[in-house]
């Protein structure tokens, strides 16, 4: 299989690291990939049209993209019941709980493209704050319940580990300051080989 990603995008890496998670590195090759909205990276549209890191090619000819979906099929590949709960009474929690924070990552992706990418001229200030508000809102149902995964990994507890590093190295960490318990809650998280493995420098 080939994956096209990159660290920096937290859509690529929880995919990364649930690879690692599923003992599915060496059966991926990971090309990296850069992709900007309004810089297309034709090579890469040719393989799938919205141009969208993560993108997976799989063996018998599928580009599957979207994280979700590639997360499916690596758990439905190797018949996995811990990282997505599959079939188990933990399943739907932690498939809401990963919605919810990937929701906050498409956000805060969205709020970085806005300041990093558009004309200053043309940036919407309100839409910013709109933006923000919402990754707000999502930390603080998870600061008063964090993703309790019991000592083995689940993909919900992979996206918001991501998704507050991210907010680390592309937000100055500001998050840190209101969410104790999700400061505390990261902390082994970041030192878990998986997340190691697959720090981006941003
Ligand atoms: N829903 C998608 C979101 C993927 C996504 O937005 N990836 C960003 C990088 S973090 C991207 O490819 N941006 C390029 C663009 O929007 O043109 C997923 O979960 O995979």
């Amino acid at each position: 299989m080939k994956l096209y990603s990159k660290t920096l995008s937290p859509f690529g890496r929880t995919v990364s690291i649930v690879a690692l998670e599923l003992g599915l590195a060496e059966d991926i090759e990971e090309i990296d990939t850069t992709v900007k909205p309004t810089a297309p990276n034709t090579a890469f549209q040719a393989l799938t049209p919205m141009r969208k890191i993560p993108a997976l090619a799989t063996d018998d000819g599928l580009v599957l993209t979207d994280s979700p979906v590639i997360v499916d099929y690596l758990c439905a590949r190797v018949g996995d019941k811990r990282v997505l709960g599959r079939g188990t009474p933990a399943e739907w929690k932690i498939r809401a709980d990963y919605a919810l924070t990937r929701a906050a990552t498409e956000c805060a992706v969205a709020g970085r493209y806005e300041t990093a990418v558009r004309p200053a001229d043309k940036v919407w200030d309100a839409w910013v704050d709109d933006l923000a508000d919402k990754v707000r809102a999502v930390l603080a149902v998870l600061e008063a319940a964090p993703p309790d995964h019991g000592g083995a990994l689940t993909v919900a507890d992979i996206s918001l580990g991501v998704l507050l590093e991210y907010l680390d190295g592309r937000y100055g960490g500001l998050w840190r300051a209101d969410h104790p318990n999700l400061v505390a809650w990261l902390a082994p998280l970041s030192a878990h080989p998986s997340f190691v493995a697959t720090k981006p420098t941003f």
